[in-house]
């Protein structure tokens, strides 16, 4: 890209050249990517910041919350309370919603985020993220509530992710296809460095947390089990595997040089859908991989179709390049 286009400029020309998002939309994007800098700065010091290590309290999910899951749980508040586009946010860190004070006006968007995705890789310095899914409040609903964040993730109007790794990307959709941007951190500002991704339809790449291989449902057996035949197999190729424990980054990396990534329902706890949460993991993830020509399924379900009833519920996943969840897809209906 010779021209260096700037995150403002890219959201003002969807503004105004395409009708695509309206103004509110255009300066929540900001404020979250001002935050997910600010949260890069914290993620930068590590040990210098006094920022590793446990926080020493528990999660709605019964998870040990880091420092930097808090730190950057309050970034993301801080930053988006007061500008008037919000009626309430919820986090991955927080129990209920959390309604925007009385003394900041309110707007008629809901954000979700999970502040700090892939938590177990904070102290010992691999990629880790922030996921970010953006809604319109239900038109009509008085007031806001629990019960209006439980949309399909069809409904979203903006979703993204900031991965704090090598570089500072911050990756974004609203609705016309996926965008990039890396951090420059001499001039503070984020640069457009992707245009249109476009996820290959086929790869040689897979990604699923093998330790849990004998727990997994018949399907996603089959499916690993035909890649690890190589060109011996029925796949007749030979595949490679990645597993960075932070879907941000094995995401980031399947929509720039495809794969397939999975973390499925398993037999551990038979009652929990999968581990990932539905709406502000599998969501925002499944729509930026569709508007990159990706699948995003629950292995019988387009994950942005399921009807959520939780604020945390949790979804198996499933997405990646077209012909291989595909693959999976057809497997699970052929079982
Ligand atoms: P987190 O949001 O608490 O960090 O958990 C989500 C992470 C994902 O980023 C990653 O794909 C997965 O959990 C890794 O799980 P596992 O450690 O079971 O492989
Ligand atoms: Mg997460």
């Amino acid at each position: 890209m010779s021209k260096r286009v700037s995150l403002t400029q890219y959201l003002v020309e969807q503004q105004r050249l395409h009708g695509r998002i309206p103004q509110e939309l255009r300066l929540l994007i900001e404020v979250v990517a001002r935050a997910c800098k600010r949260i890069a700065i914290s993620v930068n010091k590590g040990a210098l910041g006094d920022v590793l290590g446990s926080a020493g309290t528990d999660n709605v999910q019964g998870e040990v919350q880091k420092k930097l899951d808090i730190i950057a749980n309050e970034e993301l508040i801080g930053a988006n309370e007061w500008g008037g586009h919000l009626a309430a946010m919820a986090s991955e860190e927080m129990e209920g919603i959390y309604l925007v004070p009385n003394r900041y006006p309110k707007g008629e968007y809901l954000l979700m985020f999970d502040p700090l995705d892939g938590s177990s890789n904070i102290d010992v310095n691999v990629s880790i993220g922030t996921i970010f899914s953006v809604f319109k409040k239900p038109e009509g609903s008085q007031g806001v509530s629990e019960q209006d964040f439980l949309q399909p993730g069809t409904q979203q109007a903006a979703a993204g992710y900031c991965v704090y790794g090598p570089q500072t990307t911050l990756v974004l959709t609203v609705g016309d296809g996926v965008v990039m941007f890396t951090l420059d951190r001499e001039q503070g500002s984020w640069v457009q460095t992707a245009d249109a991704v476009r996820i290959p339809e086929d790869t040689k790449e897979f990604a699923i947390n093998m330790s849990n291989m004998r727990h997994w449902a018949p399907p996603v057996r089959r499916y690993i089990d035909e890649c690890l035949q190589g060109k011996e197999g029925p796949r007749g190729k030979d595949f490679n595997m990645r597993w960075v424990a932070s879907m941000v980054a094995d995401v980031h990396r399947i929509l720039t040089r495809g794969g397939v990534f999975m973390y499925p329902w398993d037999q551990r706890e038979p009652a929990k859908p999968g581990k990932l949460r539905l709406l502000y993991e599998a969501n925002p993830m499944g729509m930026l991989v569709e508007q990159a020509g990706g699948l995003a399924t629950t292995g019988t379900q387009r994950i942005l179709e399921v009807q959520p009833k939780l604020l945390h519920e949790r979804v198996s996943v499933m997405l990646g390049s077209r012909n291989e969840v595909q693959r999976l897809i057809d497997l699970h209906a052929a079982s």
